[in-house]
């Protein structure tokens, strides 16, 4: 495998693009110094709202990103760019929401991909919901953004943080995907995880609490190369998450989808993205 140096001192990793062998699937790190509307000429076909249909088949999957969000914009212009292209590849039909979380209250990642959820869903009857960190980039091509019939999957077993495997067996955090149904049957997520960790590891509790189990592509095709960064003002670590995750068995059937309340400030179609704004309130 071919390693390269920017001219700006970043790694560039090459590895073989699995669909067609002549091309190099890149991965650069941290960030490919391109404007928006760089992103957008290099994705003509991308329609406004980040939608894409394969324009010479009909696809057989139609699949929502959802990324829940905050201030991170160097990692959303650097998801664009690679995102785009990859499902492209893929021949998904597809829309990438930015969920934005408004305002100064603590951050809270699993309520705010309910919303994205429950407002993807208004737009199309989606096959598949790719719930989808901002920094996470999948490096393999054979990883496809579709959904398993019966079980939600989590797709970022290798990241390279974690020394391309999983941190602990159980870790459900980074990139997962469900199928609408799977989401209702397990009343979808938590809202009451204000601040870092844990939420991640209550989704996976509800997934089999609710009676279904978890799968994984293999580590080879599970790859993802996480942008580097620091820890976010307005989401430090929560001290609650343990006392949480003790109750996730009594709370899930009624803490979820079915007591999500917001209000959705603004809906706007961006070039390459749908930008939903949305006050979740505050740590109570
Ligand atoms: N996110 C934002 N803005 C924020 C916080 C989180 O957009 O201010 C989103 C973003 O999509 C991110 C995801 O929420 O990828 C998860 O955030 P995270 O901070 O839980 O996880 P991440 O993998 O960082 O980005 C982990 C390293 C920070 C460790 C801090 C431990 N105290
Ligand atoms: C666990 C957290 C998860 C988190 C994972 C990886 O300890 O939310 O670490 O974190 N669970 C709890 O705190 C209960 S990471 O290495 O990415 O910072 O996703």
């Amino acid at each position: 495998h071919g390693h390269g140096t920017t001219t700006n001192g970043t790694s560039t990793k090459r590895l073989p693009d699995p669909l067609t062998t002549a091309c190099w699937t890149c991965v650069r790190a941290p960030v490919p110094p391109l404007s928006l509307e760089e992103i957008r000429q290099r994705n003509p076909l991308v329609q406004p709202g980040g939608r894409y249909r394969p324009p010479d088949c009909e696809p057989r999957h139609h699949t929502a990103i959802v990324v829940p969000y905050r201030n991170r914009q160097t990692h959303l212009r650097a998801l664009l760019y690679h995102l785009h292209p990859f499902l492209q590849r893929q021949q998904i039909h597809y829309s990438i929401y930015i969920v934005q979380q408004w305002g100064n209250s603590t951050f809270n990642r699993a309520k705010l991909l309910n919303v994205g959820v429950r407002e993807a869903l208004r737009d199309e009857d989606w096959s598949c919901i790719f719930l989808h960190d901002v920094d996470l980039l999948p490096e393999n091509d054979h990883n496809t953004y579709t959904c398993h019939k019966q079980f939600p999957t989590h797709l970022s077993v290798a990241m390279d943080k974690f020394r391309y495997r999983l941190p602990y067996p159980q870790y459900f955090g980074g990139v997962s995907a469900l199928t609408p149904d799977q989401y209702m049957k397990m009343n979808g997520f938590p809202n009451q995880y204000w601040g870092w960790g844990g939420e991640d590891d209550d989704i996976a509790a509800r997934v089999r609490l609710s009676g279904m189990k978890i799968v994984r592509p293999p580590v080879a095709i599970g790859h993802y190369k996480m942008i580097k960064h620091k820890g976010d003002r307005g989401n430090e670590q929560n001290p609650r998450r343990f006392d949480l995750l003790k109750r996730t068995r009594l709370n899930w059937r009624s803490d979820g989808l079915n007591s999500l309340t917001y209000e959705l400030l603004s809906k706007e179609l961006e070039p390459l993205y749908t930008n939903l704004t949305v006050d979740i309130g505050d740590d109570p």
